[in-house]
């Protein structure tokens, strides 16, 4: 590192000094805390997300964003050239610049760094970095801290993409790497396009049954909703009414995560919209969640994440089977598997591995889930909570297009050629970069109209578990390690023992805690055969977690 960059370095630091007594750590998706306290973090984001531009010859996205965090908290995040999350051998070196106390020890960092990663910050590739963020107040002031911490390093671009969902970005970044445009114009094309595509390829015979046209989205008061509202006149088939655009505060009684871990309907619902078919986008639109509203209450029948993932890994099994009944073209046996976490309902896994799949777990994080179901052709992951997507390997979907051409001059129109070119569209409607809950939106549309599906026919897929979720407030979340994909606790020493003992009071007991990667807490999720049991069982859980854990 020469002279001038070492005194660049110094000099900006100097002006966004780290909160005192504060330790920040990566976490399940980037760091995450009250806003006031995150300007010298999201400096020093810029300045990691310019030395991984720089490594990788490649343009890096960096995302202000605390998703489902209430609106006084932020986040920033850096996507990688893929468009996936940061790698994780990074994540120690965000974790040490994050906390490094002052100027001298940040840039003996960033030294040390730089030659073991043999970054070449003179004469070598410039950085760039798509810089976006969601409607949080707070963000257009971090924006500029990112700015400061990307430009710092010379010679780096900051490219602000302004106002994104957090998958738009993503989407952008792999896009940009891919050498294709990378606009949001080009993201709302593709996706729009693909989703008509899928309309238009609907079996005659499905298209009056139980499903119709209309849904209701509860957008978070986020930039979900905002876009939504946007792109809804586009879509043609579908007439959507998106509520909790704007108005009301972030994630407060509304959003995804408000709806799956409550099970009550969300501000701006009612009775009214019994029966009609809904879906909740969370903060920053990368979760999506189902549900109707039941009739003279505000409770709701919850379809979560899991159980989108059973209606996208059945259509797609079946496409499959249908482009294996051709006989007269080169088979390619493409390998389809399902990832979760330790959140998924024991009756969706169940269900899965009826349907012949192969089912994996990873712990909480898309970075876990992503990286398992890209081992596959076809890789599905879902987390509970409605964050997943579908990743397609690049040696099948050129197999896909080949046989999608064959058959377009041998068979056009045929079952297997609109199998074919269904599984085209759905990897191009589908983001493969990240979980989105505008283009998951649009496939669990496609896919109902496909099926004829109404919203109960689809919930009644399988029967979930009664099960519930709490957050355990302690001292020191990080106490708690656990191990094999967060199904047990290591430390502290005999914590599991008490749970076991509990769970095996219950019939079909489940229960598991773990550290938030978000928020500061520990969460509980217990299941059982009713919710009262499922609900005792979180209850005792979370008494054990105090009992070890507030001290
Ligand atoms: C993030 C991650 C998800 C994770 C969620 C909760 O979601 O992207 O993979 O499930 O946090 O994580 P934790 O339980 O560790 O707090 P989001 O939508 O907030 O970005």
């Amino acid at each position: 590192m020469n002279q001038q960059q070492r005194s660049a370095l110094l000099h900006s630091s100097s002006l966004f000094p780290p909160p005192p007594g504060v330790k920040l750590s990566y976490g399940t998706a980037g760091f995450r805390a009250d806003a006031s306290l995150l300007e010298s973090t999201v400096f020093r984001v810029g300045i990691l997300a310019a030395l991984r531009s720089i490594q990788t010859g490649s343009v890096i996205g960096l995302m202000i964003t605390a998703s489902h965090n209430q609106v006084s908290d932020n986040g920033v995040k850096i996507a990688d050239p893929s468009g996936g999350m940061l790698t994780q051998l990074w994540e120690p070196f965000a974790d040490a610049i994050a906390n490094a106390p002052d100027p001298n020890s940040l840039l003996q960092l960033l030294d040390d760094f730089v030659k073991k990663e043999n970054i070449t910050l003179e004469g070598g590739p410039a950085a760039r970095v798509l810089l976006g963020r969601d409607t949080r107040p707070s963000g257009a002031s971090l924006v500029e801290a990112a700015k400061q911490g990307i430009t710092c390093i010379t010679g780096g671009t900051a490219i602000d993409v302004g106002v994104l969902t957090t998958p738009q970005l993503h989407w952008m970044v792999r896009a940009k790497n891919k050498g294709v445009e990378a606009s949001e114009h080009h993201y709302y094309d593709q996706i729009v396009t693909s989703f008509s595509y899928l309309m238009d390829n609907i079996p005659r015979e499905n298209s009056s049954k139980d499903v119709n046209d209309k849904l209701i989205v509860d957008g978070a008061d986020g930039v979900g909703g905002e876009k939504l509202e946007k792109l809804k006149s586009s879509l043609k088939y579908l007439s959507i009414d998106v509520r909790n655009y704007g108005d009301g505060v972030l994630n407060e009684g509304v959003g995804a995560d408000y709806v799956q871990k409550e099970k009550v309907v969300p501000r701006g619902f009612g009775p009214s919209d019994a029966g009609i078919r809904c879906a909740s986008l969370d903060g920053d639109a990368d979760r999506l969640v189902y549900f109707s509203v039941l009739s003279n209450s505000n409770k709701i029948d919850l379809v979560d994440g899991d159980k989108i993932l059973s209606l996208f890994a059945l259509f797609l099994k079946e496409q499959l089977r249908i482009l294996d009944d051709k006989a007269n073209t080169s088979s390619y046996k493409a390998s389809l598997g399902v990832v979760q976490t330790a959140y998924a309902n024991g009756a969706s896994t169940e269900y899965l591995k009826q349907l012949g799949l192969e089912v994996v777990l990873t712990p909480t994080g898309v970075k876990y889930l992503h990286e398992k179901a890209a081992e596959y052709d076809i890789g599905i992951y879902f987390e509970a909570n409605g964050h997943g997507t579908i990743l397609f390997s690049e040696t099948f979907l050129s197999w896909l297009e080949n046989i999608n051409n064959e058959l377009s001059s041998t068979s056009k129109g045929s079952d297997q050629h609109k199998a074919a070119s269904n599984l085209l569209a759905v990897s191009k409607l589908i983001n493969q970069a990240v979980g989105d809950a505008l283009s998951g939106l649009l496939l669990v549309e496609a896919i109902l109209q496909h099926m004829g599906w109404s919203i109960q026919k689809w919930n009644e897929l399988y029967q979930d578990l009664p099960s519930r979720q709490l957050k355990v407030k302690v001292v020191d979340r990080t106490a708690v390690i656990t191990g094999n994909a967060e199904t047990v606790v290591v430390s502290p020493v005999g914590i599991q023992e008490a749970i076991d003992a509990e769970i095996a009071k219950y019939t079909k007991g489940r229960c598991f805690v773990r550290p938030s990667g978000t928020e500061d807490v520990v969460r509980v999720y217990a299941e059982a055969s009713t919710q009262e049991a499922a609900d005792s069982l979180a209850h005792s859980v979370m008494v054990i977690v105090h009992q070890f854990l507030w001290f």
